[in-house]
């Protein structure tokens, strides 16, 4: 029998036969049938598995996992402490949405475009949330606050220029979050980012039926208190699966190769044939369109920039945010 993991904790899994949403536990016994390589956990949230049912001697059922489906997909990063070992965040998953915050906690781009990288990698369709922006706009989407706006514009250039979808919302006052909770319908969508950026207040926002636990970041450091522990799954009323998840600290690289690396940049892809030597590394070589796009203007210098810090940084780079 087939089912879809949708929590984790520790010793056992619940699994349910989605689209229905009946939760049940299952453990695994022995030795699991992998179809990916090494990972700190070799099933994920979003995985599909292959179970058992049996009748224990006391007459209860207990299901077991025998075998991990092959994936559509899935979000795979570095564990930052055990540089060998890979974590998977989710898989299978429809859509995902990387939610940022302009200053509260503020943005890491190198964070960001590691994440985005991996995304682009594994194939899993991504979408960026701004969240928290009552801060700075009124719910016509004016900005309320001086000064800020040439930041917002700045940061949403550099990934509206490389391709990217950039959503505005506020769990605060609501914008956006009829628009989010269309999104997600029919799909398993995942939540992901830093501590403190809202992915647990967004959930219980498209669903208020769900109360699940949220805190404040911290005033001192401008930090998440990374509240959230475990990938849980959560039917959402209005249609659809959301997968909230714990606060990323590090998102370090898993190893591709320095020739498949600007594969994952969507706006170098788009114009990489055009270089005049292929294959080109965009660094030294002439008559490249990548350097010749950052000169004109339609790839953006801090997104380069990110490339030629992954390319050079071997292991620092890949281990801390
Ligand atoms: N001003 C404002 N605050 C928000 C908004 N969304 C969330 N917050 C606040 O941000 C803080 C962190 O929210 P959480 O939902 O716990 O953040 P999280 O991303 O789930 O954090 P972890 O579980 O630690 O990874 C809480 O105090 C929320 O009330 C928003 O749209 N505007
Ligand atoms: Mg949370
Ligand atoms: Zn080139």
């Amino acid at each position: 029998m087939k089912a879809t993991v949708v929590k984790h904790t520790g010793s056992h899994y619940l699994l349910s036969q989605l689209p229905e949403w009946n939760p049940f536990m299952a453990v695994v016994k022995g030795k699991l049938r992998l179809s990916q390589g090494e990972s700190t956990n070799p099933i994920a949230v979003g995985d599909l598995v292959e179970y058992e049912r049996d009748e224990t001697t006391k007459g209860e059922t207990l299901c077991t996992i025998k075998e991990v489906l092959p994936r559509k997909n899935c979000i795979i990063r570095r564990s930052t402490n055990l540089s060998r070992q890979n974590h998977v965040i989710a898989a299978n998953v429809d859509c995902i949405f990387l939610i940022l915050t302009l200053s509260f906690p503020e943005i890491k781009q190198q964070f960001v475009d590691r994440f985005l990288v991996t995304c682009e990698a594994y194939g899993a369709p991504v979408v960026i949330l701004l969240n928290k922006v009552d801060l700075y706009l009124d719910t016509n989407g004016e900005y309320i606050q001086e000064g800020v706006k040439e930041e917002v514009e700045a940061f949403k250039n550099i990934y509206l220029k490389a391709g990217y979808d950039i959503i505005d919302v506020s769990v605060k006052n609501g914008y956006n979050i009829q628009k989010i909770r269309e999104l997600c319908k029919d799909k398993i969508v995942l939540f992901s980012g830093q501590s403190g950026v809202g992915k647990s207040s967004l959930v219980n926002a498209i669903d208020t039926a769900l109360n699940l636990k949220t805190a404040d970041i911290s005033s001192a450091h401008l930090q998440g208190k990374h509240t959230t522990t475990f990938y849980e799954m959560h039917p959402i009323s209005s249609g659809g699966f959301v997968i909230d998840s714990p606060g990323i600290r590090g998102f370090g690289l898993v190893d591709f190769s320095k020739d498949e690396l600007s594969n994952y940049f969507p706006e170098m892809l788009r114009v990489e044939d055009e270089c005049k030597f292929i294959p080109c590394t965009h660094t030294h070589e002439p008559g490249c369109a990548v350097k010749k796009g950052v000169e004109e203007g339609t790839i953006s210098p801090e997104r380069y920039a990110s490339y030629i810090a992954m390319l050079e940084d071997d292991n620092k780079y890949r281990d801390s945010v």
